[in-house]
């Protein structure tokens, strides 16, 4: 390896008259550095520039800051909104780990009037002290691809972006670049373009303060966007103020008349984090559970606190980049948790020697937590380089967790009983589910051919043609038996009761027998065992009343299937009917009206003299022709087909569905309407 790296050699086409030097300094650790060029200027872009001494077998890296403009999607990602965005967080990971390394505590960003961004800190300021190439340090980092950490003598930078590319691909980027560096008594300031100085370092100005201030603005030949969005920005600011306490991080937007700004700091560093997340819970530790602890140079924060929901919520950062895949960190993390819950719960008596132990998910149903890492040498996997792979680590976040959880249990016996009783509901719930999973899984294997009794089948085998209707309650149900055409069309009446099942807890919703039945007659089975080709019925058609009741069991009906049944909402096999609220009589003719609006027009057409108007209040009051007229006949009905465009948004209202807030849930039905798109049939 040494031999080798007597080969590295600096060609700076820049200076051509200097000879070249070797770069040992300059070699990037994650490279095999055994040929890499730095190369300064454009011109030498061209790879075919290199020595013809280098063996076919070695890898030649262009390192030039032209290599940057070339593919800028190599070094930050994209040159969409993603992109511009992160040439911010480049530059501020270098201010932050200036805070890290103890010198700099305020930093300010400013979204300048033509979108060019202003980052400011009082650090230690880059240093402007002549470097062996001829240059001034502050030059050759922002020149220089990786430059950057090469300057910091102990060279622990934690942060440095997901890309931790360096400042200098900012500049390569940036039309123009300025830069002002408080340091030695003095004001320095150096100016680029495209990556090129065209003002060389300067004094211009006295000073007792040290920082560093970066003013840039994104080339517009190279970003598909260029304005920037204060939310985003906002966004992760904030987010590195929480996982940096102490650090105060202002965002101005000057775009804005009156210029808009906002401060953050966190003394509570990620415990404030946590209460932010869970602002607007039930919590079950008031306040949020915190340990640290340093192992092996591996700094390890956790903050946790409970809410009464049924979601988990876990956010792990490693070197303040999110680690959306987890990794060894978070299985540590959770290994830990589980193992000090079924601990505490069997030393408590809580568990019994009978009881089997609780589950992983058990103990995080209701979980908010935040683990934040400090690595110093990470690796990054998976699909999106978001995933810890570094093994060491499991073991260190196990024995910080386990240390600080089961300290914490002692010390709090009555919240813990509260947490861990939480997590035996929680298993109570799953192993109700899991029999009744089991339940309908046997019936479907047993007993192929025996439906329910309630169900009214048709008689088409042909899952395109048949169809479904789940009608609210018996006497419908009766009507709808009666007005259907039985070639096609299947009638299940549910009753009233699964009304009842409010806040309902899964294990519930599989304990009712109306749901039960509904699933054997779908035929298709239900989460892992889910198989859409199994379906008995291409169209699935839940017809309530059109009343609060009425939309109850239908948001209900709705979280079933999107939560077991996806794919059916998916394929676009799920509908509501849309009976009618109005009778208009008028001497031997009469119509329906589907709503006030349409009422009143109605009415305003045909003339109010003589008319009579009954209102339906539920599908009960319609006799079999009329429900067949209305709302049944595939030639005069209307059905609003179940979309699920935007999955995600879906499943959240479906959270707010089945979580404990009522007025949410009040709202979430009021806005039901979202959820279903206008379909003609
Ligand atoms: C290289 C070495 C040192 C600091 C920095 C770069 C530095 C870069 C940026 C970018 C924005 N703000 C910054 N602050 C510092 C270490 C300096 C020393 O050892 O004195």
């Amino acid at each position: 390896m040494a031999d080798e790296k007597q080969e590295n050699k600096v060609i700076d086409l820049t200076q051509p008259e200097q000879p070249a030097e070797p770069l040992d300094e300059f070699a990037d650790a994650d490279l095999d550095t055994s040929n890499v060029e730095i190369h300064t200027d454009e011109s030498s872009a061209e790879v075919t520039a290199v020595s013809a001494d280098y063996g076919a077998d070695q890898i030649q890296i262009l390192e030039g800051l032209e290599a940057v403009r070339m593919r800028p999607g190599m070094y930050i990602g994209s040159t969409s909104e993603r992109g511009l965005h992160h040439l911010v967080y480049e530059v501020v990971d270098n201010s932050i780990d200036e805070a890290l390394a103890g010198y700099c505590d305020h930093i300010e960003v400013t979204i300048e009037a033509d979108n060019s961004i202003t980052v400011t800190d009082n650090g230690r300021g880059i240093p402007v002290d002549m470097h062996e190439s001829g240059k001034p340090a502050v030059e050759v980092v922002l020149t220089v691809l990786h430059a950057g950490g090469k300057f910091g003598g102990d060279g622990y930078k934690v942060s440095g972006g997901l890309h931790g590319v360096g400042v200098s691909v900012v500049n390569a980027l940036s039309t123009h670049m300025e830069v002002q560096v408080k340091r030695d008594g003095k004001i320095h300031e150096i100016t680029f373009k495209r990556g090129h100085t065209v003002k060389p370092l300067t004094v211009i100005g006295d000073t007792e303060e040290t920082g560093t201030r970066v003013h840039f603005l994104p080339d517009p030949e190279i970003f598909t966007v260029t304005t920037y969005s204060y939310d985003t920005l906002k966004h992760r600011l904030r987010e590195l103020a929480f996982l940096n306490h102490g650090i105060t991080i202002v965002l101005h937007d000057k775009r804005q008349d009156p210029e808009k700004s906002e401060s953050f700091h966190f003394d509570g560093g990620i415990s404030s984090f946590v209460e932010h997340l869970n602002r607007k819970k039930e919590k079950i530790n008031p306040t949020p559970i915190y340990f640290n602890g340093v192992k092996d140079d591996t700094v390890v924060e956790i903050a946790l606190q409970y809410n009464d929901s049924y979601q988990e919520n876990i956010y792990s950062f490693v070197n303040n980049i999110n680690t959306e895949e987890g990794g060894t960190h978070l299985a540590g993390f959770k290994l830990a948790l589980t193992r000090a819950a079924n601990d505490f719960a069997r030393k408590q008596g809580i568990l019994k020697d009978k009881d089997g132990n609780l589950s992983g998910d058990d103990v995080r149903e209701g979980l908010t937590a935040v683990i934040s890492l400090k690595v110093r040498e990470p690796q990054f996997e998976g699909q999106t380089k978001t995933k810890l792979g570094n093994s060491e680590i499991r073991g260190i976040v196990d024995s910080i967790v386990t240390e600080g959880l089961s300290e914490y249990f002692e010390e709090n016996p009555v919240i813990t009983k509260k947490i861990i009783d939480k997590a035996i509901m929680a298993a109570r719930a799953r192993e109700a589910a899991r029999k009744a999973r089991e339940l309908t899984r046997r019936k479907n294997a047993l007993e192929v051919s025996s439906l329910p009794g309630k169900l009214a089948d048709c008689s088409v085998k042909d899952p395109e043609q048949a169809e479904i209707y789940l009608v609210e309650g018996d006497s419908a149900g009766g009507s709808a038996k009666q007005g259907r055409d039985r070639r096609f069309q299947a009638i299940l009446p549910l009753r009233g009761k699964i009304l009842n099942v409010e806040k309902a807890r899964l294990d519930r919703i599989f304990a009712n027998a109306e749901i039960r039945t509904m699933i054997t007659a779908f035929g298709t089975g239900i989460s892992d065992d889910f198989d859409i080709a199994k379906r008995r019925y291409g169209k699935i058609i839940i017809m309530t009343d059109a009343d609060v009741d009425g939309a109850h069991i239908r948001t209900l009906l709705l979280t079933f299937l999107y939560r077991y049944m996806k794919p059916l909402i998916e394929h676009g096999h799920v509908f509501i009917a849309q009976p009618p609220l109005y009778l208009i009589r008028k001497g031997k003719k009469h119509w329906y009206t589907y709503s006030d609006e349409e009422l009143t027009k109605k009415l305003d057409e045909v003339g109010h003299d003589g008319a009579s108007v009954q209102r339906y209040k539920g599908l009960g009051e319609m006799n079999p022709e009329q429900l067949w007229e209305t709302t049944m006949d595939p030639n005069s009905r209307t059905m609003l087909r179940v979309d699920m465009e935007d999955a995600e948004e879906a499943d959240e209202l479906f959270t707010i569905l089945m979580g404990d807030k009522v007025e949410p849930r009040r709202q979430f039905i009021e806005e039901n309407a979202k959820l279903v798109r206008n379909l003609d049939i």
